[in-house]
C-alpha cells in the first residue's frame, strides 16, 4: 500500500533538498517559497492529491536571522519585571495569610511577565498617543501583576496593594479582576468571564473598522490587543469568531495567547500539542501566525541539527511530556528527551543538566517576544495571533513552577519566598524577605525612571479608562408626535411602531449618524428591510457583486460607509458589536447609540454573560427583544417564545426594562434612555420587549409621561374600586377586555392600571423602603406604586405575558392582596387565543381570578367562581401549563 511518509528513493530526495537549499541560499526564503508553491500547484493539477495542512514544524516562525533586534536595555527591563513579579506574588500571598481564602492567583501572571513588560515596554500605545491609545484586553487573572506595576509606576499605593481583594475596606481596595464598574479609570475591558474576551475584542477591532469607514473617526493605526489563556482557547466563543477577523482584514487586532500548556486542574492538551492545534485552527482561518516556542538559548541548537533529529523529536512528544521536563528536572529532560536519539545526546553533551533545565523558552525571552511583535504591530492586510510557550509558575520553583496545582497556589511558606527572592534578585535580606513586603525602588532610581520614561514614550500609563466623552443633542420629543397621537383604526405591532420610531431617528441631524442599528439576521422578520436601502448594511469591502434583488427599490445594499450592523446568525458577535458601540464614548469620546433588535429568545437566554460583561463595561445603549411573550408570538412553539427575559434584565443591576403596550410608550421610553444615556451620560441598558401582534395604538393620555417612565400609569380609575386590575406589554388588550367582562356580566367595575416595568417599579419601592428602614425619624417615603395605586387596601390582580414571578417582583409592596398571573411552562405553537387560555391569562382567567380575590376578601360568595367557569367555559380537568 501506498505510504506517503516512506522514502523509496533518498538520492532523489537529497537533490530536491539541495536544490531548494541552493535556492534558500542564493535568493532567500521568499523565493524559496515561491518555487515550492509552485510545484505544489504544478503537481495538483496534475492529479497528485496534496494532504492538507496548516501546521508548520514545532519551531519559532521568525528565524534568528529575521529577528528584529532588541532596541531596550536587558538588565533594567529584567530588573524592573523581578520586582512586577515579587510585588504579585507578595500581594496575592500576603492578602491569603491575612484572609484565609481571599484567593487571588500568583501563577498566571508568573507565566505572562515577560509578554507583558515586552508590551509595556516597547509596544502598547497609551491615552496621550499623538496617534490615539491601543485597547488592551488582559488575562483576568494575571491582574496582579498589572496591579504590581501600577504601583511601581506610582499610580497605586501600598494601601491599595494590601486592600487586594478587599474592596469594601475604606482605605479602598483592588477588584479581584478587571472590572470597569468597579474600577472606571483602570480597567477597560472585563475578561474573567473566559471566551468572551476574544469574541469582544475581535468585534472591537471590527468597530474601529465601522468608525473609520463612515469617516466618525480618523484612521489611526490603532490596535486592540487580547492576552489569553491557551486553556481558555477551549471555550467555543474563544475561536468562534476568529474568521470574521480574517474575512474583514482585521490587521488592527493582535491576540497574545499565553501558551503555558496548563489550565486550573492540569494539561491543557497532555496528549497532543496545544500550539499545534492552536495554528492549525488560525491559520485555517487566514490569520497570520507567529509561534514564538523556543528561547535564543535553543538557536545554537537548531543549528547543529543537521539530520533533522531535533525537529523530528520536537513533532514527537506530546505537552504532557513537555510538562514534565519543567518539574523533573536536567538530567530527566536528557535521559528521556535528548536521550531518544544519540545525535541529540551528542549536541547536549557539553550543557549541564542545570543549564539544560534554564534552556529558556520563546515567552520567556524579551528578544523573541519583541521581534514576535514587531511583525504583529507591522503586518499588512490580515490579524495576527501570536502562540508564546511559557511556563506557568515561572520561578516559583518547588511552590509551583509548571505543577498541576500551580493555579490554585496562593501564598508561598518561608524557605519558598526565600527562594523566589534569590531566583530573581530581590534586594531584601532574609528576614525582609520572609514577610513578604512590597518593594519599591526609589523615584530616582535607575529601574523607574525608565520604566516611566518608557511610558511616557509610548503615551502614558497602563490600563486606563477614559471617562470623558461629547454628550449628544438629543432631539425634542416632538419627533415622536405620530406615536403620541396614535395610530386611530390602524392596527400595527410594537416592532413596527418601534421601527417607524428608529427610521425618525436615523434621520435626525444631529444624532442620526450616530445611530447604530445592529441586527442578527432578522431584519425582514421585523419589517426593517426599508433600511438596508435607506441606511446600507456596513462592508469594509462595499458591494463587489449586484444583488439579486438590484431591480427593486428596497433592495440589499452593501456599502463601506452602510451604517447597519448585520450581523448574519450571530447573536453572540451582535452582542459584541453593541458592547464595540455602547463604549465607543470610552474608547473613542464619541457617544454612539447602538439599537440592537434580536429575536426576545436568543437574547438573555443565550448572550446573558455578554449582557453582563456589557453591564460591567458600563455600555450604553438599547437591547430590543422582538418576537417576545410567550403567548403573542404565536406560532413558533417551545424554543422560540421568551417568557422570561423579564427576570434575567431584572436581575442586572443597570439594565432598565421595559415591557410596553402602545406606541406611545415606546416613544417616551426611547426619548427617556437616550436623553439618560447619551446626554447625561449614565451608564445604563435599556431593555424593552417588542411584540409582532397586530393591535390599535391610541393617543397617549395626558400627563402620563412620567408615570410611563417610572412604570405605571392609571387607564380607568373608579371612584370606589373594589379591585384593581394591572395590565402588562401585550396583555394591556386582555386586560381591558377582562375589566369590560366585570363590569358588564358580573357588575364589578375595577381601576386599570398599565404597568409599563415591574422591575422599575420594585427597584424604586425597594429603594424607598430600605431609606425608610434607616431614617425612620424623617418622614417615610413613598414609593410611585404605593401612590399610583392609592392605600385602598382592596385586592389586585396583574397580568403579563411572562412568568408570574416577573408581575410577583412588586408583591411585596402592593397594599392589599396581591394576585399575579403568567405564563410560566414551556411555550408550544397555537394561535394567541387558545395559548391564552392554556397559559391561564386571557380575559376569562383575569376575571375568575379576579371574583376569586373578591370571595377571599369576603365581598363576594366563594360559590361564584363557579358561576364564572360554568359562564366562560373553564374546564376544571385542563392540565397545569406549568407541568405538561
Ligand atoms: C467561563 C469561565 N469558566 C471558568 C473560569 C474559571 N477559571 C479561571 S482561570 C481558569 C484557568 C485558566 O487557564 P488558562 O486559560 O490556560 O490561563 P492560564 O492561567 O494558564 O494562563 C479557570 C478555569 C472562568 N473564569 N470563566
Ligand atoms: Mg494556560
Amino acid at each position: 500500500m501506498f505510504n506517503p511518509h516512506q522514502d523509496t528513493d533518498p538520492d532523489e530526495t537529497q537533490e530536491w533538498i539541495e536544490s531548494i537549499e541552493g535556492a534558500l541560499q542564493e535568493h532567500g526564503p521568499e523565493r524559496a517559497r515561491f518555487l515550492l508553491e509552485k510545484l505544489i500547484d504544478f503537481a495538483e493539477r496534475q492529479g497528485a492529491r496534496m494532504p492538507f495542512n496548516t501546521n508548520t514544524p514545532f519551531i519559532n516562525t521568525i528565524h534568528p536571522f529575521e529577528q528584529k533586534p532588541f532596541p531596550g536595555n536587558r538588565a533594567i527591563e529584567r530588573r524592573i519585571k523581578s520586582l512586577v513579579r515579587w510585588n504579585a506574588m507578595a500581594m496575592v500571598s500576603r492578602a491569603n495569610k491575612e484572609t484565609e481564602g481571599i484567593g487571588g492567583h500568583i501563577s498566571t501572571y508568573a507565566s505572562s511577565a515577560t509578554l507583558l513588560e515586552v508590551a509595556y515596554n516597547h509596544f502598547i500605545r497609551g491615552a496621550a498617543h499623538p496617534n490615539g491609545p491601543d485597547m488592551v484586553f488582559f488575562q483576568g487573572h494575571a491582574s496582579p501583576g498589572l496591579y504590581a506595576r501600577a504601583y511601581l509606576e506610582g499610580r497605586l499605593t501600598e494601601t491599595h496593594l494590601e486592600n487586594f481583594r478587599r474592596e469594601l475596606s475604606k482605605d479602598g481596595g483592588l477588584s479581584s479582576y478587571p472590572h470597569p464598574w468597579l474600577m472606571p479609570d483602570f480597567w477597560q475591558f472585563p475578561t474573567v468571564s473566559m471566551g468572551l474576551t476574544s469574541l469582544m475584542a475581535l468585534y472591537q477591532a471590527r468597530f474601529m473598522h465601522y468608525l473609520e469607514d463612515r469617516g466618525i473617526i480618523e484612521k489611526s493605526g490603532r490596535k486592540v490587543w487580547a492576552f489569553l489563556g491557551d486553556g481558555e482557547m477551549d471555550e467555543p466563543e474563544s475561536l468562534g469568531s476568529i474568521t470574521l477577523a480574517s474575512r474583514e482584514k482585521l490587521d488592527n487586532i493582535i491576540f497574545v495567547v499565553n501558551c503555558n500548556l496548563q489550565r486550573l486542574d492540569g494539561p491543557v492538551r497532555g496528549n497532543g500539542k496545544i500550539i499545534q492545534e492552536l495554528e492549525g485552527a488560525f491559520r485555517g482561518a487566514g490569520w497570520n501566525v507567529i509561534k514564538v516556542i523556543w528561547g535564543s538559548d535553543w538557536d545554537s541548537l537548531f543549528e547543529k541539527d543537521a539530520t533533522g533529529a531535533l525537529a523530528k523529536r520536537l513533532e514527537e512528544v506530546v505537552d504532557g511530556e513537555l510538562l514534565k521536563y519543567v518539574v523533573a528536572g536536567g538530567s530527566y529532560l536528557r535521559e528521556h528527551f535528548f536521550g531518544k536519539y544519540p545525535e541529540l545526546l551528542n549536541m547536549v553533551k557539553d550543557i549541564s543538566d542545570k543549564e539544560l533545565l534554564r534552556l529558556r523558552l520563546g515567552g520567556h525571552d524579551p528578544e523573541k517576544v519583541y521581534a514576535a511583535y514587531t511583525e504583529a504591530v507591522e503586518y499588512k492586510g490580515k490579524p495576527t495571533v501570536v502562540l508564546a510557550r511559557t511556563i506557568k509558575g515561572y520561578g516559583l520553583g518547588e511552590a509551583g513552577e509548571g505543577r498541576n496545582i500551580t493555579h490554585q497556589q496562593k501564598k508561598l511558606n518561608e524557605k519558598e519566598l526565600l527562594s523566589f527572592r534569590d531566583r530573581f534578585n530581590i534586594p531584601l535580606t532574609d528576614s525582609e524577605a520572609t514577610t513578604a513586603p512590597f518593594y519599591k525602588p526609589a523615584d530616582n532610581s535607575e529601574e523607574t525612571v525608565y520604566l516611566r520614561a518608557r511610558r511616557k514614550e509610548l503615551g502614558g500609563p497602563l490600563p486606563f479608562r477614559n471617562q470623558k466623552s461629547e454628550k449628544l443633542k438629543i432631539p425634542d420629543r416632538s419627533l415622536f408626535n405620530e406615536a403620541f397621537a396614535g395610530y386611530g383604526d390602524r392596527e400595527l405591532s410594537t416592532t413596527m411602531a418601534f421601527v417607524r420610531q428608529l427610521t425618525k431617528l436615523t434621520k435626525d441631524k444631529d444624532i442620526g449618524k450616530y445611530i447604530v442599528p445592529i441586527i442578527p439576521d432578522e431584519a425582514r422578520t421585523f419589517g426593517m428591510e426599508a433600511l438596508f436601502r435607506q441606511l446600507g448594511i456596513y462592508s469594509h469591502s462595499g458591494q463587489l457583486y449586484e444583488p439579486v434583488d438590484s431591480e427593486q427599490f428596497l433592495y440589499y445594499k452593501e456599502a463601506v460607509d452602510g451604517q447597519i450592523l448585520e450581523e448574519g446568525i450571530n447573536e453572540a458577535g451582535a452582542m459584541s458589536s453593541f458592547i464595540a458601540a455602547g463604549t465607543a464614548y470610552s474608547n473613542y469620546g464619541v457617544n454612539m447609540i447602538p439599537f440592537y433588535i434580536y429575536y426576545s429568545m436568543f437574547g438573555f437566554q443565550r448572550v446573558w454573560d455578554l449582557i453582563w460583561a456589557a453591564g460591567d463595561m458600563r455600555t450604553r445603549g438599547f437591547l430590543l427583544g422582538a418576537t417576545a411573550g410567550r403567548t403573542t408570538l404565536n406560532g413558533e412553539g417551545l424554543q422560540h417564545q421568551d417568557g422570561h427575559s423579564h427576570l434575567a434584565a431584572a436581575a442586572t443591576p443597570n439594565i432598565k426594562a421595559y415591557d410596553l403596550a402602545y406606541a406611545y410608550e415606546i416613544a417616551i421610553i426611547l426619548h427617556e434612555g437616550m436623553k439618560e444615556m447619551f446626554h447625561y451620560q449614565k451608564d445604563v441598558v435599556y431593555y424593552i420587549t417588542l411584540e409582532n401582534e397586530n393591535y390599535k395604538h391610541p393617543e397617549m393620555p395626558s400627563g402620563v409621561e412620567k408615570d410611563i417612565i417610572k412604570g405605571m400609569y392609571k387607564i380607568h380609575s373608579t371612584k370606589n374600586p373594589v379591585i384593581r386590575l394591572l395590565g402588562s406589554g401585550p396583555l394591556m388588550g386582555e386586560t381591558l377586555a377582562a375589566a369590560k367582562l366585570l363590569k358588564q356580566d358580573w357588575n364589578i367595575e375595577p381601576g386599570v392600571w398599565n404597568v409599563t416595568s415591574f422591575s422599575e417599579l420594585r427597584r424604586e419601592a425597594e429603594e424607598s423602603e430600605r431609606w425608610n428602614l434607616i431614617h425612620p425619624d424623617k418622614r417615610q417615603k413613598k414609593p410611585h406604586l404605593e401612590k399610583s395605586l392609592s392605600n385602598h387596601k382592596v385586592p389586585t390582580v396583574a397580568v403579563s405575558d411572562y412568568v408570574k414571578m416577573v408581575a410577583e417582583q412588586i408583591s411585596p409592596y402592593v397594599p392589599g392582596d396581591y394576585y399575579a398571573l403568567g405564563t410560566d411552562g414551556f411555550g408550544r405553537s397555537d394561535t394567541r387565543e387558545n395559548l391564552r387560555h392554556f397559559f391561564e391569562v386571557d380575559r376569562y382567567y383575569i376575571v375568575l381570578t379576579a371574583i376569586r380575590a373578591l370571595a377571599n376578601a369576603g365581598s363576594v360568595a366563594p360559590a361564584l367562581s363557579k358561576q364564572v367557569m360554568k359562564k366562560y367555559g373553564i374546564d376544571p380537568n385542563k392540565p397545569s401549563p406549568i407541568t405538561v
